[in-house]
């Protein structure tokens, strides 16, 4: 799929797909594109704010001086280091205050960074690196028994581009992030707000995760939005639980949005209630943004804790589906407002408003942030369908891309000509134009927020010498939702399922790691040859989850390990 074969110093802008120049006009003309870029927002607040604390992440308060300050100094050891405008340098760290640094420090200098999770293995390292020709990995030395610079040695080794290797704490051979704090730059690079700022990861449906290029003038009207949405300003006191490199605490309005209004950011070390609940009372959290599962984990928590959660004022719960009734329970039980947010890195956020009635609430996943979102519900043959009934979501607006990252052919089929991008999501549009998610069309797996391409992890199983074929499905799940589940036929004498588990988790993240795995003679087709996977969720679905059985999500005999990084 790879186009063009970057080099660290080319400009990308030229593989990046823009708006055309009548929709420029149009979004400029109706104020939604100002010209603002992030990094002279975050000057502006330093210089309005000053004192008043804008990052609590343990003992450390960082004011919204403290902030513009540190990032200065970061972005000029980046620079001394040889990272120059436009260069590309994966980040790959925590949650902790120096992301949000290092994202500043990167936009002042013009240096576009790839937000990957933390998750992330030396696959999707190693290729973002490659892909987009990147100068430098950021990354952390050690994190929840994880060693952060081997993974960077290995990605090291097959790296075409990547020269520097920074390091947040123990930095071995490598450079150490705390080396680069050094005297502020006597002038910065201009940017300008049509330029490119960072790259988001697709969820995907591909064998690789697609960059999404986003700009300042698109991503800051969507932090805006939201900000007027949530009605978030310098009270507000936001609980960042979810990885903040994530689209969805990144700026929904997540850490930018918040910082954008003013406010506060508490970085949570842990999504866990007994983390949470902790901080919320301390901190006096206003609000905190959660995927399903581990917004069900809360609600049975908060039944019984002893901390006070009375400054909670909205609990945003998005990124896979709430069902109705988990919805529900939230106001009586934590005494917020809940919040639907159903949105995408490539750009469209739906949200329910605060002030909905609770059947709206509880019921929808909201409508766009912007008068300017186009959303299109059609068929298969993309004729407009009526609220009311399913088809397929497509949006185009002001802060929805026109392309993936260098990916001419992908981008032909997951684009209309007139720019619509296809979601791959079935929704319902009520009369009111709330959304309803309904289901999905496309070859993924959402796995309590995390979402999974069938064919990268089918690609990762396909290079093990005893997988034959293979298909990787979604399976019902009480708690996540969904897990998946590889359907393998296997080349002589089946493996170990364990074995083909530790095989994905050495190269991918282990969310992507097979739940299950079912060995199978041959794959049941469709009418025209090809896998049905169709059939294949049937199969597991009425063998393990079928009438009268209970769904269990304990292990089974051809269950992989749980997933130490599940929220669980
Ligand atoms: C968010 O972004 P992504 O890029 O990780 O995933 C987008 C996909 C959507 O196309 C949809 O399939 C699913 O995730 N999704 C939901 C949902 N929110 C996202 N499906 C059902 N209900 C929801 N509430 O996940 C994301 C980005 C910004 C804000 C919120 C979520």
């Amino acid at each position: 799929m790879t186009d063009h074969t970057i080099t660290a110093t080319e400009d990308l802008s030229r593989y990046c797909p823009d708006w055309p120049a009548a929709f420029e006009q149009r979004y400029r003309a109706a104020g939604y594109w100002r010209g603002e870029t992030f990094g002279a927002m975050l000057r502006e607040r330093a210089e309005r704010l000053g004192e008043h604390i804008a990052i609590v992440d343990g003992d450390t308060r960082l004011s919204y001086a403290d902030l513009d300050h540190r990032a200065d100094r970061l972005a000029a050891g980046l620079h001394r280091l040889g990272i120059s405008k436009g260069e590309r340098v994966v980040v790959q760290l925590p949650n902790r205050h120096e992301f949000i640094v290092t994202c500043f420090a990167l936009f002042r200098l013009g240096a576009l960074p790839i937000f990957a999770l933390p998750a992330h293995r030396q696959f999707e390292i190693g290729h973002f690196c490659n892909f987009a020709g990147a100068k430098a990995l950021i990354t952390a030395d050690r994190v929840d028994g994880f060693d952060y610079r081997a993974l960077a040695r290995s990605v090291l080794a097959e790296a075409t581009t990547l020269e520097h290797v920074i390091v947040l704490g123990d930095a071995e051979e490598f450079v150490s992030f705390a080396s680069l704090d050094q005297e502020p730059l006597d002038t910065l690079p201009e940017i300008n707000s049509r330029e490119l700022a960072f790259f988001q990861l697709s969820g995907g449906t591909t064998g690789v995760p697609k960059l999404i290029p986003r700009r300042h003038d698109d991503y800051i009207y969507s932090l805006r939005g939201s900000v007027e949405i949530c009605r978030n300003d310098t009270d507000t006191v936001y609980l960042g639980v979810l990885p903040l490199a994530h689209n969805f605490p990144m700026s929904s309005p997540g850490f930018l949005g918040v910082l954008y209004a003013g406010g506060r950011i508490v970085i949570a070390p842990r999504p866990s209630p007994d983390v949470c609940f902790e901080l919320i009372e301390r901190e006096h959290v206003t609000m905190a943004a959660l995927v399903p599962p581990l917004a069900l984990v809360w609600l049975d928590a908060a039944q019984t804790t002893t901390r006070d959660l009375s400054s909670l004022e909205v609990l945003q719960v998005g990124g896979a589906k709430l069902s109705a009734e988990a919805a529900r329970r939230v106001r009586p039980i934590l005494g917020c407002t809940l919040q639907q947010v159903f949105g995408m890195a490539e750009g469209l956020v739906n949200y329910t408003r605060l002030d909905d009635p609770e059947d709206v609430i509880v019921r929808t996943q909201g409508r766009p942030i912007s008068p300017d979102d186009e959303v299109r519900v059609v068929d298969d043959d993309d004729n407009d369908l009526p609220p009311g009934q399913p088809g397929h979501l497509l949006t185009r607006g002001p802060y929805t891309i026109r392309g993936y990252f260098n990916a001419t052919e992908h981008n032909a089929k997951n684009f209309t000509e007139d720019g619509f991008y296809r979601t791959g999501d079935v929704v319902m549009l009520t009369e009111n134009g709330d959304l309803i998610v309904e289901g999905r069309d496309k070859d993924q797996i959402n796995r309590g927020g995390e979402k999974i391409a069938a064919e990268e992890v089918e690609n990762a199983l396909l290079a093990h010498e005893s997988v034959h074929d293979v298909a990787v499905v979604a399976m019902p799940d009480k708690y996540l939702g969904e897990r998946s589940c590889a359907f393998v036929i296997a080349r002589g004498t089946p493996p170990k399922p364990h074995e083909l588990a530790q095989f994905v988790r050495a190269r991918l993240a282990s969310y992507k790691v097979p739940d299950r795995i079912e060995f199978i003679d041959a794959f049941p087709q469709t009418g025209v040859g090809k896998v049905s996977k169709k059939v294949l969720r049937e199969v597991i679905r009425d063998t393990y989850f079928g009438a009268g059985k209970k769904q269990s999500t304990t292990a089974k005999e051809t269950d992989t390990p749980s997933n130490p990084e599940a929220a669980s």
